[in-house]
């Protein structure tokens, strides 16, 4: 049974909102035509409180795009984003949440940010996405959505580590970065995960 994982397809992660990916909104048309191919669609969404520790403005001198230590962990300064309740959270309204059986949270422990949809960034503190997953006997996960080099490159990841057969839908996807892009490949390729392109499916 195939999976498909919906990560953060949220408007603050495209153009125009708080932590816009370029070219965020190109993925949009694409995941809406690969849905139907999958026995069970999810979808993960940012869901930080306004204290979330990962926002560069709760942190005295702090500049966005800073590297603190958080709590024991790298931790990248964001701008405010995804915040509980607010229009940056909501899914794109182009895209078609029909087919979602399930939305995971993430990020709501201002301490740990939670780039992956299955954990936090400490690998302590479950979503419950891989006991639904398994609940359902999902063999096999495709990831789709943005960031290509966090939430995405996070997730792929903790989906293989889960056991799961894992692929990466490389044209589903934006980065932030383009060099933490290439450094999450390689580190994808390593795990092996399966780098894919939606017109192979
Ligand atoms: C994300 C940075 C901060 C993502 C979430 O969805 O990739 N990136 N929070
Ligand atoms: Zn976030």
């Amino acid at each position: 049974m195939k999976a498909l994982i919906l990560v953060d397809i949220q408007n603050d992660f495209l153009p125009g909102g708080a932590l816009a990916v370029p070219d965020g909104d190109a993925i949009i048309p694409i995941v809406n035509a690969i849905q139907s191919k999958f026995d069970l669609v999810v979808a993960s969404q940012d869901w930080h409180p306004k204290t979330h520790k990962s926002f560069a403005s709760n942190h005295e001198k702090a500049q966005v795009l800073d590297v603190i230590d958080l709590n024991g962990n790298l931790q990248v300064l964001w701008p405010d984003h995804c915040v509980q309740g607010s229009e940056g959270t909501q899914f794109s309204e182009a895209l078609h949440t029909d087919k979602v059986a399930a939305i995971f949270r993430k990020g709501m422990d201002i301490e740990v940010d939670s780039y992956s949809a299955f954990y936090d960034n400490n690998h302590s503190n479950a979503t419950g996405l891989e006991a639904y997953l398994k609940g359902k006997e999902i063999s096999d996960v495709y990831v789709c959505g943005l960031a290509a080099d966090y939430c995405v490159y996070y997730t792929a990841k903790d989906a293989k580590l889960a056991g799961f057969n894992t692929y990466y839908l490389t044209d589903a996807t934006r980065c932030i970065d383009q060099a933490s892009y290439e450094a999450a490949l390689t580190d994808l390729k390593a795990h092996k995960v399966h780098l894919v392109e939606t017109s192979n499916l």
